[in-house]
């Protein structure tokens, strides 16, 4: 049976693209400016993206917080303006008071790094409001998240830790068929511990919940090939990312929508 996430039909991989309304985003530097995060939203639209997902809280480690007020500011006009376009839009975020303000304004989906930890009232405005959730896996926060990278067995960790947070969104009456899972590559994460995630991602797919998969321009990709620079890092996150849906991952997260699309047209041809 088809399974449908968010109004997708998940038979075939979906692509999310990356728009990050802040000053210092550490994939792509961010962009401040509306109208230039509004054009890059259409434009991936137009490459092929499924979902552009809008952030305006950088979370890369050593990030300065962001308040939600400015957030806000940042990422509302931005999604009125793609979802007014017809564009199916998650909002990035952790705060309750921006996934409302987002949701009113058109998004459609809450991806919240935190799986709605941060923020006590998020769960429930969640669930007053019906939306698809992505749950991703973290520990700590965007300063302390490096010291609680400490795994025995990270697969069976990340899987157990996101199963708590399923429970806890579900007892807030979340409806199951409106969560997808995502293991949060790099956040709480040495390199060698997304690698073994990706690795082993077929552990999560193999559940009952959609798996988004975060790949694109991540540290561990830059550890792995040498290449310090993210937003030269698109070769490796490819690789990544369609090793990611050979595991049965539904969503690619990614910086380079029209590159990916084509990537993933060939790879399905191959891979039937
Ligand atoms: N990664 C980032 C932000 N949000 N959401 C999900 N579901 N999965 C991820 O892997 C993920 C995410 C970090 O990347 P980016 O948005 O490019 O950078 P920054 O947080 O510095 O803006």
């Amino acid at each position: 049976m088809t399974v449908i996430w968010a109004g997708l039909t998940l038979d075939r991989p979906r692509i999310m693209g990356v728009v990050n309304v802040t000053p210092d985003s550490f994939s792509d530097g961010g962009r401040l400016d509306p109208d230039a995060a509004i054009a890059l939203g259409l434009a991936m639209r137009d490459d092929g993206a499924d979902i552009v997902d809008v952030g305006g809280e950088s979370t890369r480690p050593g990030a300065s917080p962001t308040s939600p007020e400015d957030e806000q500011a940042r990422v509302v006009p931005v999604i009125g303006a793609l979802a007014k376009a017809g564009v199916l839009v998650s909002v990035d975020t952790r705060n309750a008071a921006t996934m409302a303000m987002a949701l009113d304004a058109g998004a459609a989906i809450v991806n919240d790094v935190s799986a709605l930890t941060h923020d006590p009232a998020a769960a429930a405005l969640a669930a007053a409001r019906g939306c698809p959730v992505i749950l991703m896996h973290m520990r700590g926060s965007s300063a302390t998240m490096y010291d609680l990278a400490r795994y025995d067995d990270v697969v069976a960790e990340v899987a157990a830790e996101l199963a708590d947070r399923i429970g806890a969104a579900e007892r807030a009456g979340i409806a199951r068929a409106a969560i997808a899972i995502d293991p949060g590559f790099g956040f709480a994460k040495l390199p060698r511990h997304s690698l073994a995630l990706l690795r082993g991602l077929s552990a999560l797919t193999a559940q009952d919940f959609p798996v988004v998969a975060g790949v694109s321009r991540k540290g561990f990709i830059g550890a792995t090939s040498g290449e310090p620079d993210p937003a030269r890092r698109f070769p490796g996150s490819i690789a990544a990312g369609l090793f990611a849906l050979g595991q049965g991952a539904s969503v690619l997260r990614v910086h380079d929508v029209r590159q990916t699309v084509q990537a993933v047209r060939v790879w399905r041809a191959l891979a039937g």
